[in-house]
């Protein structure tokens, strides 16, 4: 199973790690973003956004993070990661829905212009921010984990652009439960890093 990556890649570290956690072996492919590689084939063709992620496992091709970790979870993964019920199921989406969402274009965006120059919106990147992150914040300082008491996808897909977050400007330490559920991930049998993420 092929995954095309980029290493400072937060949507592609969702997928690594957890592939890492759950013990799944991918078969990973760099591709050079500065040479403008994920606008060329293969990629553009396995893709027609040019984005990475690209998962490949045999004739199947899916883009998006959120969608990856979906399949790798129940395909791979067990029901530890993807429940079956649809009440469950729900609670989990409601958080690959907000990575997708708010921290893409808050902290995850914020990060692309700070870091790589990418000219977007930083006001409304910071807006964003303070929107999520407050929501963040409460619904950890009842729960020890995004969804159904225990690690599930939901926490991948949200744990790496905050970690990252100080690398868009964003300065997370008076969040005291995201931070704790940040160290409770790293913690996690298997847990791999990312460039930025000790
Ligand atoms: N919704 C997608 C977003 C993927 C995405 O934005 N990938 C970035 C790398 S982190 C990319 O390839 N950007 C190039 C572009 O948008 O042209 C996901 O969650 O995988």
């Amino acid at each position: 199973m092929k995954l095309y990556d980029l290493d400072l890649s937060g949507n592609c570290y969702k997928v690594r790690l957890f592939a890492a956690l759950a013990g799944i072996s991918l078969e990973l492919q760099p591709v050079d973003f500065l040479a403008g590689d994920h606008k060329k084939a293969p990629v553009i063709e396995l893709n027609p956004l040019g984005q990475l992620p690209v998962l490949q496992d045999g004739d199947l091709v899916l883009r998006d993070s959120q969608a990856i970790l979906v399949y790798l979870a129940r395909q791979y993964g067990g029901h530890q990661w993807w429940p079956d019920g649809a009440a469950q199921q729900a609670e989990v989406m409601q958080w690959l829905s907000a990575a997708a969402n708010e921290i893409q274009h808050g902290p995850c965006s914020a990060r692309l212009i700070d870091k790589f120059g990418i000219s977007l919106d930083k006001s409304r990147t910071l807006d964003i921010s303070g929107i999520i992150l407050p929501v963040l914040e409460q619904h950890l300082q009842q729960h020890d984990w995004l969804a159904l008491g225990r690690p599930t996808i939901a926490d991948c897909a949200v744990f790496p652009y905050l970690a990252v977050a100080w690398e868009g400007g964003i300065d997370l330490s008076d969040y005291t439960a995201i931070n704790a559920w940040m160290a409770r991930i790293k913690e996690l049998p298997g847990f791999i890093p990312m460039p930025g993420i000790e």
